[in-house]
């Protein structure tokens, strides 16, 4: 199946509730007046989006649609696609050519270790010699759990018993890293400790002994995994992880089965400097997408405002 296809079958809960929803208001569409604008901003909101991100998207296309005189709902439906796109999309693309050492961090449960076992079979399959880091030393299952991704994904790993210091764990993966010329250290960190404030110590303690010991030639990245069936809640979390860390990415986990995907938009309108990289679509290791924004506002939107709508 191409990725547009299995994108789409992954999204179909979140393309329901926002299309249906859509559906509804042309139905009864006769132009683009401040009734129509209110009533496309009421789904927005009552699909996750938020109030600010949904009052952009109003604004920007009672603009839009007034300065261009488009008053069919499939040039609307156009215009709101390119809207959203615009917030989702980013420039840069996610470079891994140089070597890089990857941080993943979380809170419980999102979904790291799954995605560093998708991610490394994933830069393996491109060529690259990946390392992986079980910084999470906090659960003795934690570190096994990564361990049998790295089977799958046929990639070394570097782990201590429970209880070790996760900044050792991750020392000596870098000094391996770097003597075995490896391409690619992705480091799992503890989602959950005995508090907040443990749990963002030793973040930032992992972060410093990356800091201190890599290469000046290799590039680093913190992606803050998240589960997107939360919805709202992940804006919190990138601005928790955000106080502490340098978070150069995102990923969105669980977006097979959650009719939440909308919230996607909220966060990249809120954290503009923050893209979204990879996207989980189930619990497989060949689960794991580039985030393409033009893919998901297509989808969501597929069919809306058709003449069949009308
Ligand atoms: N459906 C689905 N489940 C996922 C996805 N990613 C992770 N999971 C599941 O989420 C649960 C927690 O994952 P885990 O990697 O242990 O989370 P961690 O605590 O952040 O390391 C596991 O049951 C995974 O199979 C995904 O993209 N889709
Ligand atoms: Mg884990």
């Amino acid at each position: 199946m191409n990725l547009f296809n299995k994108l789409k079958e992954s999204l179909i809960k979140t393309k329901e509730n926002l299309s249906n929803k859509f559906r509804s208001i042309f139905a009864f569409f006769t132009k683009v007046d401040e009734d129509f604008l209110d009533n496309l901003e009421e789904i927005l909101i009552s699909s996750d989006v938020s109030v600010s991100a949904s009052n952009k998207i109003k604004d920007k296309l009672r603009e839009k649609c007034k300065f261009d005189n488009i008053q069919s709902p499939e040039k609307i439906v156009q215009v709101l696609k390119d809207i959203i796109k615009e917030i989702l999309e980013f420039d840069q693309k996610f470079e891994y050519d140089e070597k890089n050492i990857i941080l993943i961090a979380g809170v419980n449960g999102v979904g790291k270790t799954t995605t560093i076992g998708k991610l490394s079979n994933y830069f393996k399959s491109e060529g690259k010699k990946v390392l992986i880091s079980a910084a999470d030393t906090f659960r003795a299952a934690a570190a096994e759990q990564l361990e049998i991704w790295a089977q799958r994904a046929n990639c070394n790993i570097v782990k201590k018993s429970e209880g070790s210091d996760p900044g050792a764990v991750v020392y000596e993966s870098i000094k391996k890293f770097n003597s075995e010329n490896f391409d690619i250290l992705i480091c799992d960190t503890a989602g959950r400790l005995h508090n907040k404030s443990n749990l963002m110590d030793e973040l930032q303690k992992i972060n410093r002994v990356v800091d201190k010991n890599i290469d000046s030639s290799c590039q680093k990245n913190v992606f803050l995994v998240l589960d997107a069936s939360t919805g709202q809640n992940m804006v919190n979390q990138v601005e928790e992880f955000s106080k502490i860390l340098n978070i150069t990415g995102l990923i969105l986990t669980k977006l097979d089965g959650t009719a939440k995907g909308g919230a996607i938009i909220s966060i990249r309108e809120k954290f503009k400097e923050i893209p979204i990289r990879y996207i989980g679509l189930g619990e497989q290791i060949e689960d794991i997408y580039e985030f393409d924004c033009e893919h998901f506002a297509d989808i969501i939107l597929e069919n809306v405002g058709k003449s069949s709508d009308e």
